[in-house]
């Protein structure tokens, strides 16, 4: 007889077993991209030895240990034919760190390598690290940078929830050792930084964010762009703001660039999040826009209104109606795979091509910024399609 324990054990390694392996389906969309019926990766599909002491003698009763709350907001890279998320995973203590989770085809079967990443603190003081981007970079290193964070040191006594953003560095060749460099040195606080893929002029280009404060991004609001000569010493003297926020749109409050932008034929294709204040709260949700090839820096086209938005259960989780995305992977067969979290709890695929991508960004009408105009772009559709 199997003593309760190995019962135990088998049921939770039998359960996990199928929901690691499930397959996914995908769902109709709209033409522009599809959905998929299941999410890539939840809190559950933590490996079982992270979470649960399996000696029977130091836990007898087989509980859970180390409790993990939620898996989201995940870079993404293709390594080796195979698809990575490097994911932020958030335990019962509220902590951030990040774990690499591999797919064999990218929409389903992702499992977590045996060990989380080890990423060294940048002082004694850095106390949440997450939502990193990463970037295969001409000079041969795979960078990640992600948004660290500690207790504002000017902060009240007695408040223990003013913050300070900036953006922290790593470095790696094969995803497993990680050489952290310093932080990025910017007169503002920083969140969402991005490094752009190529060389520009000689030097690295970062996608940046400058904010006023931790939450509010005050007069520094808006996608901004800042040329770096060296990351291993990474200082922002000149930052312009290349997307900016609009009165009245999905990124009246805050915006802010996803992952890398995808190079292709007809511009740089760019995936970013906008937030606007609503009753409930924040409302995230993902844009596109597109730059030109010879100057990334350069607008040349953005739809109006959301890519994405929160749907169904989407819509619920910890921070609820919050669609965030910082991965996505472009295939040689202009396949395009989009990681996206919903509500900072659990992350989604969506499928698109290149070309169905920039043909949206090329021609979806923009916001016109006035109702007016809206109505009038509906018209001249009717009409149109009416003189077929
Ligand atoms: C949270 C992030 C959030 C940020 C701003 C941080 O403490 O970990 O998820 O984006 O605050 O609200
Ligand atoms: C932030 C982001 C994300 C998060 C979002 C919603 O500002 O950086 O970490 O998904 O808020 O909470």
């Amino acid at each position: 007889m199997k003593s309760n324990f190995e019962q135990n054990k088998e049921k939770l390694i039998g359960d996990y077993n199928l929901l690691i392996n499930r397959r996914n389906e995908k769902i109709d969309g709209n033409g522009v991209y599809c959905r998929y019926k299941y999410p890539v990766l939840t809190a559950g599909h933590l490996p079982l030895d992270w979470r649960y002491d399996f000696n029977p003698t130091t836990n007898p009763f087989l509980m859970e240990r180390i409790g993990v709350n939620a898996a989201f907001n995940s870079g993404a890279i293709k390594w080796k034919g195979r698809y990575l998320l490097v994911v932020r995973v958030e335990g019962y203590d509220r902590k951030s760190f990040f774990a690499i989770a591999e797919s064999p085809n990218g929409i389903d079967q992702f499992k977590f390598w045996d060990y989380p990443v080890v990423i060294p603190p940048s002082d004694p003081q850095e106390t949440n690290v997450y939502d990193m981007r990463l970037t295969l970079h001409q000079d041969g290193w795979i960078y990640g940078i992600f948004c660290s964070e500690r207790l504002d040191p000017k902060a009240p006594e007695g408040d223990l929830s003013s913050a300070i953003a900036s953006a922290g560095i790593v470095r790696t060749r094969d995803l497993k050792t990680w050489e952290r460099l310093p932080n990025l040195q910017s007169r503002s606080q920083q969140r969402n930084v991005v490094l752009h893929p190529e060389f520009v002029h000689g030097k690295y280009a970062l996608y940046t964010r400058p904010q006023e404060d931790f939450i509010s991004t005050g007069r520094g609001g808006g996608i901004g762009w800042a040329l770096v000569d060296d990351m291993t010493n990474a200082q922002i003297h000149d930052e312009k703001i290349i997307n900016y926020r609009a009165y009245h749109t999905i990124k009246e409050v805050k915006n802010g660039e996803g992952p890398h932008p995808i190079k292709t034929e007809k511009g740089w294709l760019h995936l970013a999040h906008g937030v606007r204040a609503c009753a409930s709260g924040l409302r995230y949700v993902l844009y596109l826009y597109m730059t030109a090839l010879d100057d990334p820096a350069r607008v040349i086209a953005e739809p109006g209104g959301y890519f994405m938005a929160p749907m169904g259960d989407e819509r619920i989780g910890d921070v609820s109606n919050v669609l965030f995305s910082n991965g996505w992977i472009a295939d040689d067969d202009g396949t395009v795979f989009i990681y996206y979290a919903s509500s900072d709890t659990r992350m989604h695929v969506a499928t698109s091509t290149i070309d169905r991508l920039v043909d949206y960004c090329l021609n979806t009408p923009k916001d016109g910024l006035h109702f007016y105009d809206s109505v009038s772009t509906i018209i001249d559709l009717i009409d149109r399609n009416r003189s077929l």
